[in-house]
């Protein structure tokens, strides 16, 4: 047996997964992602995975050699029941756990109470930036910040996006416009920081307020999402997305919990627990599309910078958006907190 691989899990945000820095993985990296994980199996007994693609994920960081940036962070899905490893998507979730891992293994030091770190996100090729507390100059974990999905408090740490509209499809509305008709169901696709398919859940034939359990066995939604996905893909310039986990379905409804929206989003084939980070701040963005399923039903404050709560099925979670004088919007962030696990070696 090998001496192991260097390996940190992780909470970062809602999701939970391996960080690695580059240079400690192996060349055969997806058999070994694979491998650790325990995938394919549904139950992924023979590895570290949940068995739920929320805790199915891998963050390879590395320093950056890029002006202006610290480290860059490439995101990989493993999935849980196929032998798959996808960099197709970004993980605003993940991206939680970044910044304190790359303090932890010193490629970036601190810099005072709060440290900013300029991560790049090679998935997209977009940065952002996380603010996080290092008192005596470590990473604090503990805190008062609290975010649904995750119980008890933890020491916040704010993500602010700025040129994350088009990330992956090349424009924020990669059709150009803000409705379509796909399938005989009226869609927004957009794209800011996640490629998403939003559509009423009116429209879908549900209420928009059922639980991911009752919407998982809904075996008949899902076919529809499915048959509507991949006709978007082409559309979304992210062609044959059978094999893709993008672009990702919500369904919306009106808020009932006093927030902008209520949103039940599957990723793509099985549904969120909450919703996911890029995932929300692209929901919020359409609520500000005039004239998407979205912006019909959203409640929206006024002025140029915006509170947009996201209901999901166990909370809500809140976008902070600005826009500038036209309404486009030029930045978001959005709160997450992050938990250090477990350091140590992974064996294959
Ligand atoms: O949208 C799940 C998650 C995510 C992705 C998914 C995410 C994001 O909750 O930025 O965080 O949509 O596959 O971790």
């Amino acid at each position: 047996m090998s001496d192991g691989i260097r390996c940190m899990w992780m909470r970062g945000g809602t999701s939970k997964g391996a960080y690695f820095l580059a240079d400690d993985l192996p060349a055969e990296r997806d058999n070994f992602l694979l491998r650790i994980m325990g995938s394919p199996d549904p139950r992924q007994i023979d590895g570290m995975g949940g068995a739920d693609p929320l805790t199915s994920k891998v963050a390879v960081v590395s320093k950056s050699s890029r002006p202006g940036v610290d480290v860059d962070y490439l995101f990989l899905q493993v999935a849980v029941d196929e032998p798959l490893v996808s960099d197709a998507q970004n993980c605003g979730n993940l991206l939680a756990g970044v910044a304190p891992f790359a303090l932890e293994r010193g490629i970036v030091a601190c810099t005072g109470d709060t440290t900013r770190v300029t991560i790049f996100m090679e998935n997209t090729g977009q940065t952002a930036v996380a603010s996080i507390p290092t008192p005596n100059a470590k990473p604090s974990y503990r805190g008062d910040a609290k975010i649904d999905g995750v119980p008890g408090c933890a020491a916040a740490i704010s993500l602010e996006f700025q040129d994350t509209a088009g990330s992956t499809c090349g424009a924020l509305l990669p059709t150009g416009n803000v409705v379509d008709d796909v399938a005989g169901v009226v869609v927004t696709m957009i794209d800011n920081g996640m490629p998403v398919v939003v559509m009423s859940a009116e429209s879908m034939g549900i209420t928009g307020q059922e639980t991911r359990e009752s919407l998982d066995n809904n075996i008949e939604l899902k076919k529809r999402l499915e048959q509507i996905r991949l006709a978007s893909g082409p559309l979304m310039n992210l062609g044959d997305v059978s094999e893709k986990t993008v672009p990702k379905m919500t369904l919306v409804s009106p808020a009932t919990q006093g927030g902008c929206i209520s949103t039940r989003t599957f990723i793509p084939h099985r549904c969120h627990a909450s919703i996911g980070v890029l995932g929300a701040v692209s929901v919020a963005t359409a609520c500000l599309c005039e004239g998407s399923p979205a912006a019909e039903i959203a409640t929206v404050p006024g002025g140029s910078e915006k509170t947009l709560s996201v209901e999901h099925p166990i909370g809500e979670t809140t976008v902070l958006a600005t826009s500038d004088d036209h309404g486009s919007v030029t930045s978001t962030a959005i709160l997450r907190t992050a938990r250090k696990l477990f350091d140590g070696n992974i064996f294959d």
